[in-house]
């Protein structure tokens, strides 16, 4: 890794979180958090620029049958792209992390650009990241960073209390195909034809606003198709104390084939930085 931080360094914190927000997003499994990575957007911009322009093996990106414009996807860039691995080390966004899940410590789990291009016209089907992920854990929250306007048309969609479920539903690729195998768990059920049933969180947002969600929050987004601009993201995903390594027995997303944890053992490795520990940073 060519970034090294003294604990000082990370301990530069510039935000403020308080009790009523931690409550909301502990209640609601997700939560809009206002301007608190504005500093960051030019620099994740010019990640993403990078990335498109040298995609990993990961990249995952569609292209709609109806020739409107792809959906680029690209996942665990951080140790090759500074501007992402800069963001994951230096921004509050570990610290941010570990108050939201009320966990004394946040450790990275992975990154995830997804660029919907202007008129594209693909919809993220409604999903729980859990259902996907090699770990499990209840302290979860992933950081949705838009860096581009995203009008209430085109943004997010997250259902209310859904981390609370105690169900994690069958994990599909976007274009509907099964991730693993024989896989028998339930569908998500179709929350489109019946609205009504739902309380769905979503939120206009601006450059360097973010929403969090719990990795077990259903959600989903609409296509791009009534804009002219790009929806670029950049996805920070993290961990709690609680996380754990699970053998999904199949190839996962993101993949991480080449871990050698064994089921049940505590997540750790190089490929999961610890970035924030309330024990020791939290002075
Ligand atoms: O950006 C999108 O369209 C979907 C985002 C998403 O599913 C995620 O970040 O887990």
């Amino acid at each position: 890794m060519g970034l090294f931080y003294t604990n000082k360094q990370i301990r530069k914190i510039n935000f403020m979180i308080d009790q009523t927000q931690i409550n909301f997003f502990q209640q609601h499994g997700a939560i809009c958090l206002k301007g608190y990575f504005i500093d960051w957007v030019d620099k994740l911009r010019n990640g993403i620029e990078k990335l498109i322009s040298n995609p990993s093996p990961r990249e995952r990106s569609y292209t709609p049958k109806d020739g409107s414009a792809p959906f680029f996807q690209d996942l665990c860039n951080w140790q090759r792209i500074k501007e992402f691995e800069e963001f994951i080390y230096k921004s509050d966004a570990g610290k941010l992390a570990s108050k939201l899940m009320q966990s004394n410590t946040a450790r990275f789990f992975h990154d995830h650009v997804l660029v919907k291009e202007p008129g594209s016209s693909i919809v993220t089907p409604w999903h729980q990241d859990q259902s996907y992920y090699c770990t499990s854990g209840l302290q979860t929250i992933s950081f949705w960073i838009p860096l581009d306007k995203v009008s209430i048309e085109t943004t997010l969609n997250c259902i209310s209390g859904s981390h609370k479920w105690n169900k994690l539903h069958k994990p599909k690729r976007f274009d509907g195909t099964d991730l693993f195998k024989n896989d028998k768990s339930e569908e998500v059920p179709d929350i489109d034809s019946n609205l009504n049933n739902y309380n769905i969180l979503s939120w206009p947002i601006e450059p360097g606003d973010a929403i969090g969600f719990n990795f077990r929050t259903l959600h989903g987004a609409p296509a791009n198709n009534g804009s002219l601009s790009r929806r670029r993201v950049f996805s920070a995903r993290w961990v709690g104390d609680d996380a754990i390594f699970v053998d999904k027995k199949g190839k996962g997303s993101p993949p991480f084939d080449h871990l050698t944890l064994m089921d049940g053992e505590k997540l750790t490795g190089d490929d999961f930085p610890l970035i924030y520990n309330s024990n020791y940073w939290d002075i």
